[in-house]
This record gives structure tokens, C-alpha cells and sequence, in this order.
């Protein structure tokens, strides 16, 4: 008895010792793994830099976690700024189960040392830059698998069904994997959260068993056909479904009634068509349903009013028309309702929408809406954004919305509304974004704007508005802090919604190279959703590299009729990045203070300004456009200008006076001569004879450093013959002068070729 406890004894030390030499060998691939990323990541490294040599067990390194037996069991390398190909030997810790590499830019394909992590159950890759064909075939053990954003492709079905066994979440959202889905899932009983938006999927959406899951998400992809009934049985567990972007057709199901526990039903961007399906009047839980870009008709069924959850509704572009319904008016719990796109032409008052006491997002643009803003709007006390654009109103902005206190975008642009901007508009002072775009609006800019202090963006293009830009104006947008922190503090419904997209296009200032980007990344809808809330939460565009780096904020007024000069207080605008006061009467000197901003687009064309270019216009050291054309400026192009090292587009043409050598310093040197059109007094140095004082900050002048060339001189003589022989008066004069000019940028030009 006492041998055999003995040799009990002896098994469980050795067993023992194996585990710390096991455990040893945990601690070896832990510190190559280490010097592994330190040698692919030399200046950015994550936590695993601070790993310890001196720690006596790897368990308590950051990141690392392990089993009962003191074995590695858990990894987490998360945004951990590992770049280059995945390290080869995590199959080496055998007690794995738990791997995080996600949000780093892993590259290469998937290491097929992986596929020997047979114990995995968690594996997350997402957000990183692996591509290549997908096979995890191997880890029959997965629970959690998560391959979004990333480049796999494809056909996803080579692994099912045998990772299906204990699989409960599988996302592999935003990469290139195809696959008919249909039946794909059957073996995976355990199954209840599925992601595979933003590929290329085909097939049916949803399959026999799609009620077990709690939430499925096929977004984007290429799915087909009829969603038969039978699909929501009874029992129905679903809580979200979303399958919008795709090509299923038919009329949806009404047995989605049975999904009793629906929160989120998205159909939109699809081809159903019919009348909604009444049956999600019985599905009280249900917060957000997105119906639009359908073509769903009839009229909207009594029964979601019993939907008393409901939060956000969109029904944007369907053929729905004439009176908005008053089941609308009904839904008491709604906070975003989106009408966008459709053929409604009354009922705004009389449906009720405008009393929903909780409505904070409110779109009724691209309708057939006409006659006077509805003076009822001033009562919708939790009002943050109106969008009534692209409609019929006609009549005046009534002052009495200067009540919405709470209001941050005011969209009415692209309708017939006329009179004055009521001063009113200078109560809101949570307001972000003013756009009263294309109307016939006419009178001053109120000076009240300027107490808006949180208005970045203002567009008033095409209007009739006329008098100075008064000098308060230049304290809008001031601070808008306060107004970004309560939204960073409470995103509440900046959650769903596919119209969003509108309001970012119409934000987008029009036809600005440097704003091109932000329109094709729209392109994509859930970048177009992001912005929208990254704008409102005063976030930079992008989360990362983006091209403009400052607030984003501008001003647009071109296209109307304000004169006078610029208030010199423009410097206050700090948080104004697009100045467009093209296609105005706007005259007198462009102030130096203007260099006090933080301009990226500068439109001053097609006005009446004089006097020199103010010298400080090259501090401006964010610069990308500068279009002064059209106007009376005079005297020399300042050097300062060759600084602007970001200018990309440059317009000085059409200001006759212009003189002086264009400085070919810096930026200056890239331009061609479409920059300088019609500025007969400005000459050009030649690139075959570069001048001696190319940094010299002193406007230089033509004959002092310029030394014509033999052809240059021959063209000058005989272009000096044939204007000798004319009469000399001034004019001509000049445009000899102006002919000169010609003749050495063609032969400049042929220089460049
Ligand atoms: C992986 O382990 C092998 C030994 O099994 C070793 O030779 C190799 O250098 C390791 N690779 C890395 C990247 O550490
Ligand atoms: C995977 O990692 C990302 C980023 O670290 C995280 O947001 C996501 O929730 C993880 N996925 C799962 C299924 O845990
Ligand atoms: C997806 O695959 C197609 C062809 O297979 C390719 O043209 C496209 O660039 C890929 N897209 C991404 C995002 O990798
Ligand atoms: C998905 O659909 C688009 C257009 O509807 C088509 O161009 C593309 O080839 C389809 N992709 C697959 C994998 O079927
Ligand atoms: C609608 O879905 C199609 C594919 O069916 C896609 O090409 C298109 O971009 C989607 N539209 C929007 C606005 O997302
Ligand atoms: C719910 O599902 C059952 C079958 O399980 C079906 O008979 C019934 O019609 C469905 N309910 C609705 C409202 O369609
Ligand atoms: C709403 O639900 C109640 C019972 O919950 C029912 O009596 C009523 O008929 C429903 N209304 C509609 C329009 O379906
Ligand atoms: C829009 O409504 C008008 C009447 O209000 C009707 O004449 C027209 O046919 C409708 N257009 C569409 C596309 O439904
Ligand atoms: C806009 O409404 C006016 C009346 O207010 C009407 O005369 C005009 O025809 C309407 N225009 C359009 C395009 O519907
Ligand atoms: C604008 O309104 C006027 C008068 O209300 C009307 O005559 C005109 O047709 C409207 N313009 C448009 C484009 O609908
Ligand atoms: C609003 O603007 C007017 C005119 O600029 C100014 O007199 C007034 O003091 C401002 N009110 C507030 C509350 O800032
Ligand atoms: C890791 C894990 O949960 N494994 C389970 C996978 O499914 C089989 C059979 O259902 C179980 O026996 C395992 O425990």
C-alpha cells in the first residue's frame, strides 16, 4: 500500500516536472515571440515590449494568462502596432485557447502554423492585412472566431462543417470571401451570432435553423431570392437581422412576427416590394427598422403603432406618397424618422410627426413638400437635426425656430424659401451646420450669426443676399466645443440609419478637389455613417492620416450679392478651413489678418477686390487652393506664396495690374501658365536660367535678374518689329507686352516637354 502511494507520488512529481519544463518551453516561445516583433517592429511597439526576462513566471506578463497547470492558455497582442508577416510558432504553447492579434497590420497570409492551434477556442484576426484563402479547417475547437476586415478570399465553405462543432460566433465582415451561404450553418448547432456583411456571398439569405441564431448580419453581399415564410417559425429567436444591401425581391415574410425578441430588423437596399409586413406591429421590443431603398407601397399598416419601442424608422426612397400617414404621428417612442425620397406632398402638420414628443433626427428632404415651413416645427423642443431640403417650401425661414434650442443642423437648402434670415437663428447656439443653399433668400447676413458659437459649417451659396459681411459674423463657430462633448458624451441614435449618407453628400462643399476624398469614401455606407458621426462628435473626418488636419469648418457664400470689404476680424475665424465668398460684389483690399486663419480653400474669384496680395497670404501654411482670379488685384505676386508648400491649385488669372516677375520659388515653380491667364503684366522667369536669388523674399522685377535667351530675344524682336509698325498708344502697349509673355511661356512650355 505504502509502494503504491510511492509511486503515485513519484508520477505526480513527474508529472510536475514536466509541467515546469513544459511551462519553460511556454517561457521560450514567449521570448522569441518577443524578439520576433521587436525585430519586425523597430520604433512602435505594444506591451509585449515591456515583457520581462526577470519575471519568474510567464503568467503575469501583460497579455498572457494561463491555465490551473501554470500553462500559457491566453494571448492577447491586440493594437499592439505589430506590422510584417504573423509570427510561426504559437503552436508551440499547446495549452493555447484564447489568441488576439487583432487591430495590428499583420501581413502575408494566414501562418499554417495556425492551423496546429488545435485548442484554440477564441481566435480574433480582426482589423488586420491578411489575405490569401481562408482555411481554419483544423480548429475543430473554435468558439469564437472573428476575421473581419481583412483580405481574406475565397470560397468560405472549405471549413464547414467542420470548425461547425462548438462554433457559437463567426465574423468575417469587410473581407473578398465568396460562398453560396445557403445551408452553410445547418451543422453549426451551437451557433447564435453570425457577421458576414461586406463580401461576396451568394445564395439564399437565410437558411432552415437562421431562427436559433440571436443576431445575423449579411450586409453587403450578393444574396438572391424569395424569403420564404416558413423561415420565422414559431420560437424565433433572432434579436437582430440585417440583410440590407443585398438582391432578395419578393414580399417579406409576415412571420416575422414570430421573432418575438427583434430588436433590429433591417431589409433596406433590396428589392422587396408589397406592403410592410404588419406583423412587426406585434414585435414590441423592436428599436430600429430600416425599410428604405425598396419598393415597398400601400400604406404604412396601422399596426406599428404598437411597435412602442420603436426608435428609429427609416422609409426613405419607396414609392410612398400624398398625405404622410398619422400612424406616424403615433409612434411616440420615436427619436429618428427618415421620409427621405419618397412622393409625400402634405400631412406633415396633420400626421402628428411634428408633436412626437422624443424626435430627435427628423428628414423629410427629396419629397414633394410645398408651401410655408410649418410654423409647428418651433414646438419640437427635442428637435437636433431638420433636414426639409430638396422640396417646394416657399414663403420665410420662420423666426420663430430660433426657439429650437437644442438644434444642431438646420438643413432647408434647395427650396423656394425667400425673405430674410431671420437674426433669430443667432439664439442657437448648439447649432453645428446651417444650410439654406439654392433658395431665393435675400436681405443681409444677420450680424446675430455670430453668436452661434457653435456654427462650423455655413452654406448660403446661391441666394440673393446682399449687403457687408457684417464683422460679428466672425465669431461664429467660435466654440464648439461644448456642443461636440455633449454629443461625445451621448451618441444616442447615431446608431443606425442608411440616409445619413445624404446629409454627409450635401455637407461635402461642392466640386473642391481637396473634399474629393471624403465623397469616395462614402462610396462605402458604413464609411458614410461613421463620418456623419464623426462630424457631429467634432472628431476629424477620418480616424487616422487624414489630408486635413485641422477642424473642417467653412463658410460658403458664394453666388450672392454682398459687397463691401472683409471684415479685417476674419483672423477670429480660427476654426474655418473653407472660405468660398466666390461670385460676389465683395471689394476693397483682401485684409492681411486673413493669415490668422487656418485655411485649407480659399475662393476669392469673380469679385471686385483691388490692391496688392497681402504678403502674410503665404502664411497661411495649410493651403491647398488659392483662386483669386477674376478680379483688380495689383502690384507684384509675393514671393511668400512659393511657401504655401501644400498649394495644389492656383488661380490668379484674369487681374490685369498683376506685374512683376512671378516668383518661381518654392510651390510657385509647379504651376502652368492656366494660373496666370489674362495677367498681361506678369513675366515668368525661365526655368534654363534659374535665378540667383530664387529665396530672395523681395518681388523681383523683370530686366534686373531676367537674362533673355537667343530665341527669347529673337521672338522679342520680331514680335517688337510687327508692334512697331502699330500705333503706340497704351493698350497697345500693353498687349504687346501681353503677346511677349505668350511667346516665352511657349517656349518655356516646349523647354518642359
Ligand atoms: C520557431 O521555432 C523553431 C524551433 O522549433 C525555431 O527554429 C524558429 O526560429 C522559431 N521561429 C521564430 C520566428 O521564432
Ligand atoms: C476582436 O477584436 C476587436 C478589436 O480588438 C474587438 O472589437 C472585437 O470585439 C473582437 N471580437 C470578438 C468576437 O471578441
Ligand atoms: C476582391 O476580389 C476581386 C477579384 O477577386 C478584386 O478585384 C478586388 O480588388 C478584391 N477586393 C478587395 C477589397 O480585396
Ligand atoms: C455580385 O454582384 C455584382 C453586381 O450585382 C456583380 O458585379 C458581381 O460579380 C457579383 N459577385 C459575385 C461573386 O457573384
Ligand atoms: C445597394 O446595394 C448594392 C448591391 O446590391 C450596392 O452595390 C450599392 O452600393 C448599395 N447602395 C448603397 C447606397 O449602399
Ligand atoms: C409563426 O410560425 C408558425 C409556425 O411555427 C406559423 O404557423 C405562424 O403562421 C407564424 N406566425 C405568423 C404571424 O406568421
Ligand atoms: C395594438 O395592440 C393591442 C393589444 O396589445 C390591440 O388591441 C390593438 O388592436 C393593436 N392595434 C393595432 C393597430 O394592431
Ligand atoms: C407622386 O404623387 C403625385 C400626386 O401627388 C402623382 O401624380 C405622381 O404620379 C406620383 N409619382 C410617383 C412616382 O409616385
Ligand atoms: C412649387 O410650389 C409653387 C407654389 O408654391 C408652385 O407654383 C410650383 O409649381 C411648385 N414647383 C414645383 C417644381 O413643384
Ligand atoms: C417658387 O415660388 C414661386 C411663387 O411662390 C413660384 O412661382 C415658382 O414657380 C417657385 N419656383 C419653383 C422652382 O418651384
Ligand atoms: C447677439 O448678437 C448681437 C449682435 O451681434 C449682440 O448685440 C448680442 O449681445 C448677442 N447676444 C448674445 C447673447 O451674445
Ligand atoms: C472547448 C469546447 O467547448 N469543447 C466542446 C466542443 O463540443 C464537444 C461536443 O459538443 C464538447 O464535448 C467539448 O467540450
Amino acid at each position: 500500500m505504502a509502494a503504491f502511494h510511492h509511486i503515485l507520488g513519484a508520477f505526480f512529481q513527474a508529472l510536475i516536472i514536466a509541467e515546469v519544463i513544459l511551462g519553460q518551453s511556454d517561457r521560450e516561445v514567449l521570448r522569441e515571440l518577443k524578439s520576433f516583433l521587436q525585430a519586425q517592429n523597430p520604433i512602435n511597439r505594444g506591451a509585449y515590449d515591456t515583457w520581462s526576462e526577470a519575471e519568474v513566471s510567464p503568467c503575469r506578463l501583460q497579455g498572457v494568462g494561463c491555465d490551473a497547470a501554470g500553462r500559457v492558455s491566453y494571448l492577447d497582442l491586440s493594437s499592439s502596432s505589430i506590422a510584417g508577416p504573423s509570427f510561426g510558432n504559437f503552436s508551440r504553447l499547446n495549452r493555447l485557447t484564447h489568441l488576439d492579434l487583432s487591430a495590428n497590420s499583420i501581413t502575408g497570409q494566414l501562418h499554417p502554423d495556425l492551423k496546429h492551434c488545435r485548442g484554440l477556442q477564441y481566435l480574433n484576426l480582426s482589423s488586420n492585412l491578411i489575405g490569401g484563402a481562408l482555411d481554419v479547417s483544423t480548429l475543430t475547437n473554435l468558439r469564437i472566431l472573428d476575421l473581419s476586415q481583412n483580405r481574406f478570399q475565397g470560397d468560405i465553405r472549405t471549413n464547414f462543417p467542420s470548425i461547425c462543432r462548438n462554433l457559437s460566433v463567426i465574423a468575417v465582415s469587410s473581407n473578398n470571401l465568396t460562398g453560396r451561404i445557403s445551408g452553410l450553418f445547418s451543422g453549426c448547432s451551437k451557433l447564435s451570432d453570425v457577421d458576414l456583411s461586406w463580401n461576396q456571398f451568394t445564395g439564399k439569405a437565410v437558411w432552415k435553423g437562421v431562427e436559433r441564431l440571436t443576431r445575423f448580419t449579411a450586409t453587403a453581399n450578393n444574396l438572391t431570392g424569395v424569403i420564404p415564410s416558413s423561415t420565422f417559425p414559431k420560437g424565433c429567436k433572432l434579436q437582430s437581422l440585417d440583410i440590407s444591401s443585398n438582391q432578395l425581391s419578393g414580399s417579406f415574410p409576415n412571420s416575422i412576427a414570430n421573432c418575438t425578441s427583434l430588436k433590429t430588423l433591417s431589409l433596406w437596399n433590396n428589392s422587396f416590394g408589397g406592403s410592410i409586413p404588419p406583423g412587426i406591429g406585434s414585435i414590441a421590443g423592436l428599436e430600429e427598422l430600416g425599410l428604405s431603398s425598396n419598393q415597398f407601397h400601400h400604406k404604412i399598416p396601422l399596426e406599428l403603432m404598437n411597435c412602442t419601442n420603436l426608435k428609429n424608422l427609416e422609409i426613405s426612397r419607396n414609392t410612398f406618397g400624398g398625405e404622410v400617414q398619422q400612424v406616424l404621428g403615433k409612434i411616440t417612442s420615436l427619436k429618428s424618422l427618415v421620409l427621405q425620397g419618397n412622393n409625400y406632398s402634405g400631412g406633415i402638420v396633420s400626421s402628428g410627426i411634428l408633436q412626437l414628443p422624443n424626435l430627435i433626427y427628423l428628414d423629410l428632404s427629396f419629397n414633394k413638400f410645398s408651401g410655408k415651413l410649418p410654423n409647428e416645427i418651433a414646438s419640437m423642443t427635442s428637435i437636433e437635426s431638420l433636414v426639409l431640403a430638396n422640396n417646394n417650401f416657399s414663403g420665410k425661414i420662420p423666426p420663430s425656430y430660433g426657439r429650437l434650442l437644442r438644434l444642431q443642423a438646420l438643413d432647408l437648402s434647395y427650396n423656394n424659401l425667400s425673405g430674410e434670415i431671420p437674426p433669430e437663428i443667432g439664439n442657437l447656439a448648439s447649432l453645428l451646420l446651417l444650410m439654406l443653399a439654392g433658395n431665393q433668400l435675400s436681405g443681409e447676413i444677420p450680424r446675430e450669426i455670430g453668436n452661434c458659437t457653435s456654427l462650423l459649417w455655413l452654406n448660403l451659396v446661391g441666394n440673393q443676399i446682399s449687403g457687408k459681411i457684417p464683422p460679428e459674423m466672425t465669431n461664429m463657430g467660435r466654440n464648439p466645443g461644448p456642443t461636440f462633448a455633449k454629443n461625445r458624451r451621448n451618441p444616442s441614435l447615431i446608431k443606425s440609419a442608411t440616409s445619413k449618407c445624404f446629409a454627409v453628400y450635401r455637407w461635402v462643399p461642392a466640386s473642391y478637389p481637396e473634399f474629393d476624398f471624403v465623397e469616395s469614401m462614402m462610396m462605402s455606407q458604413k464609411n458614410c455613417l461613421t463620418m456623419w458621426n464623426r462630424l457631429l462628435m467634432g472628431y476629424d473626418i477620418l480616424p487616422v492620416s487624414s489630408p486635413l488636419r485641422t477642424a473642417l469648418g467653412y463658410v460658403q457664400l458664394s453666388g450672392n450679392l454682398l459687397s463691401g470689404e472683409i471684415p479685417s476680424t476674419i483672423s477670429a475665424m480660427k476654426n474655418i478651413s473653407l472660405l468660398l465668398l466666390d461670385g460676389n460684389r465683395l471689394s476693397g483690399h483682401l485684409p492681411s489678418e486673413i493669415s490668422s486663419m487656418q485655411l485649407v480653400a480659399l475662393n476669392l474669384s469673380n469679385n471686385s477686390f483691388s490692391g496688392q496680395i497681402p504678403f502674410t497670404v503665404g502664411h497661411l501654411n495649410s493651403l491647398e487652393s488659392l483662386d483669386l482670379s477674376w478680379n483688380n488685384f495689383s502690384g507684384a505676386l509675393p514671393s511668400s506664396l512659393g511657401e504655401l508648400s501644400k498649394l495644389s491649385t492656383l488661380n490668379v488669372s484674369y487681374n490685369p495690374l498683376l506685374s512683376g516677375e512671378v516668383p518661381n520659388t518654392g510651390q510657385l515653380s509647379t504651376f502652368n501658365e492656366q494660373s496666370f491667364l489674362g495677367d498681361p503684366l506678369l513675366s515668368f522667369h525661365s526655368p534654363a536660367a534659374p535665378s540667383p536669388h530664387s529665396n530672395d523674399n523681395q518681388p523681383s522685377t523683370y530686366g534686373t535678374e531676367k537674362h533673355p535667351t537667343n530665341e527669347e530675344i529673337t521672338v522679342l524682336v520680331v514680335t517688337f518689329l510687327v508692334c512697331f509698325s502699330a500705333t503706340f498708344v497704351i493698350r497697345e502697349l500693353q498687349s504687346f507686352v501681353y503677346l511677349y509673355h505668350v511667346a516665352l511661356r511657349k517656349i518655356t512650355n516646349c523647354r518642359n516637354l
